[in-house]
């Protein structure tokens, strides 16, 4: 195991990249949750979605160019939309004004750039009709769409959810990190507590996932164990102990407190401050993951590309390899 994360360890620095159907009311990628909207709300976002700009070559360089050598990208985030050509769902990027397989490009782009590829996998789902109304969901306070909602298996839905990380893990070559996300146990969710992996069945799917890549990193919200640690929007103490033993560890961090493209909010950190949380990390034994949400035409935001810019100027500076 300790072999497995060498390349990752020594790698330290990635773009974490949140795009999806939130990119459009552009405010917070919790924005169907937050403002408890409906899937025919939602849908106005689907109909609309036409990254027209869209050039993943170019995202590739701008990570390069800052430093970073691995990205993550949010195949599918808590909407349940997907960038990929999924058979599973007619929820997905080819069936919007986009037209195709997002996805796929965006490997390709990545890769030729020589960084490292995961792929950020949300394991729940807002959208998905077999996913539980619970304390989390959208429609949470909708009484009438609640009782409609009793029937739901639950397990339907994590066939549904192995059934795409298996299409994700089998159509997009060697893939190097699988970040799992939500963890419900991180706090007390209300109505939600005690829900998790018994209802995703994160055994199963963890175990399917080594078979399908035995040398993937697979982050530690699936709640059965992991490879690394995932501390959001905190930067920790000191190296992360488990056991008393330094663990492998990997901050996710926002430029401005969003996830997703967020336009309106002002509160952007300074590279100087994003080059002490890197430094930060690694004096600490971690990595750093930092996010972009790209813009729903499909381009970084100019205030995004400075501050990358910003930092890979500090990396040029200081490169000694
Ligand atoms: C959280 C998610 O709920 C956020 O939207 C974001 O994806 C972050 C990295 O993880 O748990």
């Amino acid at each position: 195991a300790e072999q497995r994360r060498d390349w990752f360890v020594h790698n330290r620095f990635g773009l974490f990249i949140h795009w999806g159907l939130y990119a459009l009311p552009a405010r917070h990628e919790w924005v169907k949750n937050r403002e408890m909207l409906t899937d025919e709300h939602y849908q106005r976002y689907f109909k609309h979605f036409d990254p027209d700009l869209y050039d993943p070559k170019e995202w590739a360089r701008t990570a390069k160019r800052a430093g970073m050598r691995y990205a993550v990208l949010t195949t599918k985030h808590h909407e349940g939309f997907c960038l990929w050509d999924s058979q599973l769902t007619d929820y997905k990027a080819p069936n919007t004004p986009a037209g195709r397989d997002l996805l796929r490009p965006w490997v390709e782009a990545f890769r030729a750039e020589g960084l490292k590829i995961g792929f950020y996998h949300s394991l729940i789902d807002w959208h998905h009709p077999e996913f539980p109304v619970d304390g989390l969901h959208p429609q949470r306070e909708d009484l009438a769409f609640r009782e409609q909602a009793q029937g739901r298996d639950v397990s339907k839905y994590a066939e549904y959810l192995r059934g795409q990380v298996r299409e994700l893990l089998t159509n997009y070559g060697t893939i190097d990190i699988l970040w799992f996300d939500f963890s419900y146990s991180r706090m007390d969710w209300g109505w939600s507590k005690g829900k998790g992996k018994d209802d995703w069945q994160s055994e199963q799917l963890v175990q399917m996932v080594h078979e399908l890549q035995p040398n993937i990193l697979i982050n530690n919200r699936t709640e059965v164990g992991g490879d690394f640690q995932t501390p959001e929007q905190v930067q920790p103490r000191g190296w992360i102990q488990v056991d008393g033993k330094p663990v492998t560890w990997e901050a996710c961090q926002t430029l401005n407190g969003s996830w997703g493209y967020d336009r309106d909010n002002l509160d952007w950190k300074s590279p100087d401050l994003l080059v002490r949380m890197l430094v930060d990390s690694v004096a600490k034994g971690g990595n750093l993951l930092l996010n972009v949400g790209p813009t729903a035409r499909g381009e970084f935001d100019a205030r995004a590309v400075a501050t990358l810019d910003a930092i890979g100027e500090w990396m040029r500076l200081h490169n000694r390899s």
